[in-house]
């Protein structure tokens, strides 16, 4: 029999196809609730790092589109992570690692908050960042950020965590954050 995860969850895939709106280049590859079908699908697309500039993936839980505006990420935010593209080779391990916390059931009852993962593929610095959906639960955040940071190893001051409002609104390159880890 197969190994069934707590939570269903949607694959969708991102190409910045500049004639279309950024939510009809979003697309959903797949679903999986199981590990099994986990790995079929993972070893059958491409790695992040193959991934032209400007693409995504986005791995959330089924019923939540991967934007701001769907209601259970609006009052939420993400943890951000930043990659030098030089350090692509690195990428596709540290997304896989992200995804095993997903799948692996890692966040323990925090879990509860986490909308969804994604990767982005952009010219100088690849993203990837843990959606929750509570932007005011800094516990929650703290929690789900500290497992990420170990997982992945990171240095100190390397994660941060700012609200989609924030994100949504922003002027500048980047967002006020809320929370660095
Ligand atoms: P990005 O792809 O998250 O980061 O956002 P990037 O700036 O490194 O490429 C790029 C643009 O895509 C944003 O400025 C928005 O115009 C659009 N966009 C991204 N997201 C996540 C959303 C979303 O959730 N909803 C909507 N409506 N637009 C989004």
């Amino acid at each position: 029999p197969k190994h069934a995860l707590q939570n269903k969850w949607k694959f969708w895939y991102f190409e910045n196809n500049k004639d279309k709106s950024w939510e009809e280049n979003l697309r959903v590859v797949s679903e999986f609730y199981t590990v099994e079908d986990f790995w079929s699908i993972y070893n059958h697309i491409k790695n992040a790092s193959e991934l032209k500039t400007g693409c995504s993936y986005f791995v959330f839980k089924d019923g939540v589109k991967p934007m701001w505006e769907d209601p259970v990420n609006r009052p939420g935010g993400r943890w951000l992570i930043s990659f030098d593209r030089r350090l692509r080779p690195q990428l596709d391990n540290q997304w896989l690692e992200v995804l095993l916390c997903l799948i692996g059931e890692a966040f323990d009852d925090d879990g509860d908050d986490i909308c969804g993962v994604v990767v982005d593929i952009r010219g100088k610095m690849d993203k990837i960042s843990v959606w929750t959906s509570d932007c005011k639960n800094k516990e929650r955040i703290l929690n789900i950020g500290k497992v990420i940071k170990t997982r992945l190893s990171l240095p100190n001051n390397h994660m941060t965590y700012e609200s989609h409002e924030a994100t949504s609104n922003k002027t500048s390159s980047s967002a006020k954050s809320l929370l660095t880890l």
